[in-house]
């Protein structure tokens, strides 16, 4: 049962995109339990698509008004759960969204900073991977693509509006399915339960310091 003593917590995970047609982001957040510690989850498949996942985002946040927003994405090529710490006022990719739309040297906020750094704990976290052996670093870049747009947005959203909200971004690895020549993999059920790890750290430190 949840009571007022628990955090509300959104999860986010990706559309697929560029090539592919599955994204292990959405599938280990679709596979998370309903509560982590007596917590609700909140779960939202966000589009690939810049400045409109954004405008979903927000409208979650205004309704369920989350003090934990986890985002996680897809890093192919990465071989660790990636705890990114920064996330930066820009976007610019050499693939497109889903819309078909590249960009580049654009701000996400022209009025915002020119950075952010991530406000849920990632040093318990790492320390809780590292734990149940699970391969996870700590990351300064999560690219310039529509990872890094949640996480500088989110960041942005607590800084002007949301000071309750605390964000991180999670980037994972590839899963077995999508196995390509040389890209690492971590099999799906490996990320579900790194990310489980990482909410209910989350929901311990809010606990203790409410
Ligand atoms: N990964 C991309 C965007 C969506 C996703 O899952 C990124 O790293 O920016």
């Amino acid at each position: 049962m949840t009571n007022s003593s628990n955090p509300r917590v959104m999860i986010t995970g990706f559309q697929p995109f560029d090539q592919d047609t599955i994204n292990p982001s959405w599938m280990a957040v679709d596979a998370l339990p309903a509560q982590i510690e007596g917590a609700n989850l909140t779960k939202i498949e966000l589009p690939v698509q810049w400045f409109t996942t954004l405008t979903v985002l927000e409208q979650a946040i205004e309704q369920q008004q989350p003090d934990i927003l986890m985002l996680v994405g897809l890093a192919a090529g990465r071989d660790k759960i990636s705890l990114e710490r920064v996330g930066i006022n820009l976007c610019e990719a050499s693939i497109p969204d889903n819309a078909g739309v590249t960009l580049a040297d654009t701000p996400i906020f022209p009025e915002g900073p020119t950075a952010y750094f991530s406000t849920l704990p990632y040093r318990k976290m790492k320390a809780a991977l590292d734990e149940a052996g699970i391969p996870a670093k700590y990351s300064f870049t999560a690219g310039a693509f529509l990872c890094n747009h949640v996480l500088y947005g989110s960041l942005h959203l607590a800084a002007t509006r949301y000071p309750q909200m605390k964000v991180i971004f999670v980037h994972v690895p590839s899963i077995p399915q999508m196995a390509k020549e040389g890209v690492p993999v971590m099999e799906l059920e490996t990320i579900s339960k790194a990310l489980e790890i990482c909410l209910k750290t989350a929901v311990t430190d809010w606990k203790e310091h409410h």
